[in-house]
């Protein structure tokens, strides 16, 4: 499913984002930068060493802020690691902090001239963020995002499951009708 946002393409697929051909593809790391399951052991595991070479060497990110290295064996050109927060209650600042990882990632993209971005479902899995409310925050965030900055003009959510991906088409619609 695809949407203009003023000159963009946000674009909702579901599948594995170790394929993604885009410039950047996002990791939902941890705050550690150490790897793990998930999303985060697959692209590692695909992406080669140099990616945690590279992470060893930045050392960590703190909730809500990215950082880039390398794409080591992927498609993608860099991988922007974010980490999301962990979901306890919804009032622990979980919507902010979700919302400035994707924002955070967004701003280090368009820092580094990459025009083409595809994002996992950050803090969905793992870390226990309800994937409706999560799917508003992360659309809404890239959506406000491509309306106030030019540069960008792809962004792909890359949705692991079927449910994944039904969550986010139906935000997107009423987000966008
Ligand atoms: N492509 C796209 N999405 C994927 C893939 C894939 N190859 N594999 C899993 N997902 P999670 P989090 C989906 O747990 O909740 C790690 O151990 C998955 O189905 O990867 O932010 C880190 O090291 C889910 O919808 O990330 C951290 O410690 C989504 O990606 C912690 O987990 C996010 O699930 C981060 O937890």
């Amino acid at each position: 499913m695809d949407k203009k946002i003023d000159g963009a393409t946000l674009s909702l697929v579901r599948g594995d984002i170790t394929v993604e051909e885009t410039d950047a593809i996002v990791n939902a790391a941890n705050s550690r930068l150490a790897g793990g399951g998930g999303v985060d052991g697959a692209i590692h595991r695909a992406g080669g060493p140099s990616i945690m070479d590279e992470c060893r060497k930045i050392g960590g990110c703190p909730t809500g802020e990215a950082v880039i290295t390398t794409a080591g064996d992927l498609k993608a050109r860099r991988v922007i690691h974010t980490v999301g927060p962990v979901y306890r209650d919804g009032r622990h600042r979980e919507p902010e902090l979700l919302a400035s990882a994707y924002n955070a990632s967004l701003e280090l993209a368009l820092k580094n001239n990459l025009k083409s971005v595809s994002f996992p479902s950050i803090s969905t899995g793992a870390y226990g963020y309800p994937v409706e409310e999560a799917s508003e925050i992360a659309l809404n965030t890239v959506i406000g995002f491509l309306r106030s900055n030019k540069g960008i003009t792809l962004v792909r959510f890359v949705l692991f499951s079927d449910r994944d991906y039904g969550v986010y088409k139906s935000t997107l619609e009423r987000l966008l009708p």
